[in-house]
């Protein structure tokens, strides 16, 4: 059954796409912990990181700092990301389609409190 990601990734619900190729889709978080959160996924459906077979795990991981420059780039207040990824829902990953959280951090953006 497809998830919310493939439906995105099809383009039959909408999402602010930040990036896109033939293998990979970046958009924004629908809960932005902060300005500018964003998801990293590829397109073929991988559930999680233990199901990753090489070429797309390449692709993704490979894609991870040209993303992160550009969205710093987007934003002069950008002085810093997280990157993160819940895999299993014992690790609180809620949509079993594997992403990547880029989550712009700001100086004194409070989240480190
Ligand atoms: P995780 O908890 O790591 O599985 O993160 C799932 C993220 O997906 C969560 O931060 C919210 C986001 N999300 C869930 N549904 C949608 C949606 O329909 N659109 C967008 N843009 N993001 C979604």
């Amino acid at each position: 059954m497809a998830d919310i990601f493939d439906k995105i990734i099809a383009g039959e619900i909408p999402a602010y796409k930040v990036y896109e190729d033939d293998d990979l889709l970046a958009f924004l978080d629908i809960s932005q912990v902060t300005p500018g959160h964003t998801l990293l996924v590829p397109k073929k459906h991988v559930d999680d990181i233990f199901a990753y077979d090489d070429e797309t795990a390449q692709k993704v991981l490979l894609k991870l700092p040209s993303l992160a420059r550009a969205i710093r780039a987007s934003d002069p207040t950008i002085t810093g990301i997280n990157i993160s990824s819940n895999n299993g829902p014992s690790a609180g990953q809620t949509v079993i389609h594997s992403h990547w959280h880029l989550i712009p951090r700001r100086d004194d953006d409070g989240l480190n409190a």
